[in-house]
């Protein structure tokens, strides 16, 4: 029987240990993000490849434009307002219905120890799946030529694992001030700047096995263009605070092309 123990690596990352939630817990506090390298055992992250290349094919590439709050751009604001200027993003996504309910990502996902860690890491409460069909687990494919543009996410904390870093390109970028979005601050000329190329943005250098933990919703982050014929395949496993919340239809009609 597979779980948790067959999925991550526990010597190098023992999620269960006090001692080490309790590192964790500073780290991302301290860089507002954490990075957690050969999280998944070798054999997970290859059977996890290989599901990812099974489902490729099923992928739906979003080609949409948005601002940086992931919003349609309004005709009442200035187009240059740093907040309504448009991005490009064509990134492709297999939501969560078709990845197997036997799949480590499944199991990681649901896994009691893993979501105990994350809630003791992030000071959460409680976290939970999306109530929809589509949108706890999914697999992200950016092709050469595709990318994320600048954004700040709805969520307030995104958990990523990278599972095929591209050989050129492909690179995450953020920067970790900008936005409050509790207090609705937002830092335009940092953030002008930032999207224009004048200040430049920190960069992750992210190796396959990666899990990364981070404040997505305050931070300013893309994806830049993949220039290498293999693409980058990075997982996002999305959890809410409260019980019952589906993804907006129209969120779920933009990245997976379907409502269910
Ligand atoms: O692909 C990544 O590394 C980041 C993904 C991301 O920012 C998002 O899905 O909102
Ligand atoms: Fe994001």
């Amino acid at each position: 029987m597979r779980d948790i123990n067959s999925i991550v690596d526990f010597e190098k990352h023992p999620i269960n240990d006090k001692d080490y939630i309790k590192k964790c817990n500073a780290l991302i506090k301290k860089n507002s993000l954490l990075v957690l390298e050969n999280f998944l055992l070798i054999d997970s992250l290859e059977k996890i490849l290989k599901e990812t290349k099974s489902l490729e094919d099923k992928a739906f590439y979003c080609d949409q434009k948005h601002t940086i709050l992931l919003n349609k751009q309004s005709p009442d604001m200035d187009m240059f307002d740093p907040i309504n200027q448009l991005m490009t993003s064509d990134k492709g996504c297999v939501p969560h219905d078709l990845i197997s309910e036997k799949s480590d990502l499944n199991l990681l996902y649901n896994s009691n120890t893993f979501k105990d860690f994350l809630k003791y890491v992030l000071e959460l409460d409680q976290i939970f799946p999306y109530s929809d069909n589509l949108s706890s687990i999914n697999l992200n494919y950016y092709q050469k030529g595709q990318q994320l543009g600048w954004h700040f996410d709805n969520a307030s904390f995104a958990i990523t694992l990278m599972i095929q870093s591209a050989p050129l390109g492909g690179e995450f970028e953020y920067i970790s001030e900008g936005r409050d979005s509790n207090n609705d601050y937002i830092d335009k000329t940092l953030i002008s700047n930032i999207i224009e190329g004048k200040k430049k943005p920190k960069k992750l250098d992210v190796s396959d096995g990666t899990l990364i933990l981070f404040y997505g919703r305050n931070y300013l982050h893309r994806v830049t263009p993949v220039e290498s014929d293999i693409p980058r395949i990075l997982i996002t496993l999305n959890y809410n605070q409260e019980e019952n919340i589906e993804l907006s239809e129209n969120a779920r009609l933009t990245f997976f092309g379907r409502v269910k």
